[in-house]
């Protein structure tokens, strides 16, 4: 079992954070790695205008996810819930008590790195662990890490690697902070992590959220949901914007609507009954009860409320999981491309994708259709305006074999 201890204050977590991180997992082979914000770094106060120990957290619970190996990497608090200075020391012993067997990691940066012998007691760190350090593929580096490795080894018997980080972005923390608080920076960040920064206000930034250009408003979506759900997403703007140029819609407002229309997915029922009851969203008995149709009501109200939408963008969103009858065409689109998208595979969905730049109508009835055979399989309660969408599809001529 080898196990990557990868610390930091994280403030924020960037994206050389994220190309060590994928790197050291890689290259030392490793089946867990711990990602571990800092409570106070023992060498420095926090700067001001610091986030809460729980915005970091939370931050770095995101770029966790965005490496998309959930089973190997955790977030661990550790040192945020020892109270007073996170001594590397104490940490490393600690983890080498709950696995006395694991072979561990300390994965640190070039200045970390290079001034690891002054840390406290680096004979009680190194006794523990061995260190893998970061250095970039460019750059004059190579002379000063081997020197330190040299001396690591001679004075504490330490085993070092040395691992290059292709790309392994050039930013400095302090740096970041003074470009987010300008309202740049983007570049450096996680679109999630970003969205996270976005919507909760941290580092001075003040993007107004009712006028986000598309950017950021992805980069907010993203932050409300779990990165497994980004692709699905990304091809639904997609999807949405080539059937609006297709089909005579506004483009932007398709891509706006498909940035968005899952963003609640990931709030509990009590959560999504909690918004419904908050914005005068009335339901049905099965609504009631069936968590997966509340997430296109509440993702309408947020994308209106929190994001300024408009009515046309709101209606595409709050029915774009059950349709129903007389749809607009930008309704029609979300629904449509939230149905087909490069990312859905099942029986028939190449049928779809051709009927969709064919006849809207009956790539809607298509997969209106598909929805009610399943849940009639699946032996689950329709929704009186999935069939509604059907009959009122039906009854205007509309045609298709399933
Ligand atoms: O959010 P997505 O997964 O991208 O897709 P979606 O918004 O179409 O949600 C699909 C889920 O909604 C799927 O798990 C089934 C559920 N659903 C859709 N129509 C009905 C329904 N569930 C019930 N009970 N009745 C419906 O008519
Ligand atoms: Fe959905
Ligand atoms: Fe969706």
């Amino acid at each position: 079992m080898k196990i990557g201890i990868y610390g930091g204050t994280f403030n924020p977590p960037h994206l050389g954070h994220l190309a060590a991180a994928r790197a050291a997992i890689r290259s030392l082979e490793l089946d867990r790695l711990l990602l571990m914000p800092a409570a106070v770094p023992p060498h420095k106060e926090l700067p001001s205008g610091s986030p809460p120990a729980g915005d970091r957290l939370a931050m770095t619970a995101k770029l966790a996810d965005a490496l998309l190996m959930p089973k190997t990497v955790q977030v661990s608090t550790l040192e945020m819930d020892r109270p007073g200075p996170s001594y590397t020391a104490d940490t490393v012993e600690t983890i080498r008590r709950q696995e006395p067997e694991a072979e561990l990691w300390l994965l640190v940066g070039s200045d970390m790195f290079l001034s690891l012998h002054t840390w406290r007691e680096p004979e009680r760190i190194l006794k523990c662990v061995s260190v893998c350090a970061f250095h970039r593929t460019q750059g004059d580096e190579a002379e000063r890490f081997a020197a330190q490795k040299a001396r690591l080894e001679r004075d504490y018997g330490a085993r070092v690697e040395m691992i290059p980080v292709p790309g392994l972005v050039e930013i400095s923390s302090t740096r970041l902070r003074e470009l987010l608080a300008r309202g740049e920076g983007q570049e450096y960040l996680h679109p999630s992590v970003y969205g996270y920064i976005l919507l909760h206000r941290l580092y001075g930034t003040h993007a107004d959220l009712r006028h986000l250009e598309l950017p950021e408003l992805r980069a907010c979506s993203y932050a409300m949901m779990k990165e497994k759900r980004v692709a699905h997403v990304q091809g639904v703007e997609e999807e949405a914007a080539r059937l609006a140029r297709r089909w005579g819609a506004d483009e932007t407002l398709a891509r706006r609507a498909g940035i968005l229309h899952d963003c609640t997915k990931y709030l509990d029922l009590e959560e999504q009954l909690a918004l419904c009851g908050q914005y005068g969203v009335e339901l049905d008995e099965l609504e009631r009860q069936a968590v997966k149709l509340l997430h296109s009501k509440t993702g309408a109200c947020i994308a209106r409320a929190v994001f300024g939408e408009p009515d046309e963008v709101y209606w595409a969103i709050f029915w774009h999981t059950t349709a129903k009858a007389d749809m607009t065409t930008l309704e029609k689109i979300l629904y449509v491309a939230d149905y087909m998208e490069p990312n859905r595979d099942f029986e028939g969905v190449e049928r779809l994708r051709a009927l969709a730049y064919e006849d809207l109508d009956r790539a809607l009835l298509l997969g209106v259709e598909t929805t009610i055979q399943e849940m009639e399989e699946r032996q689950v309660p329709i929704h009186t305006n999935t069939l509604a969408a059907r009959d009122w599809l039906t009854a205007h001529g509309v045609t298709v074999e399933i």
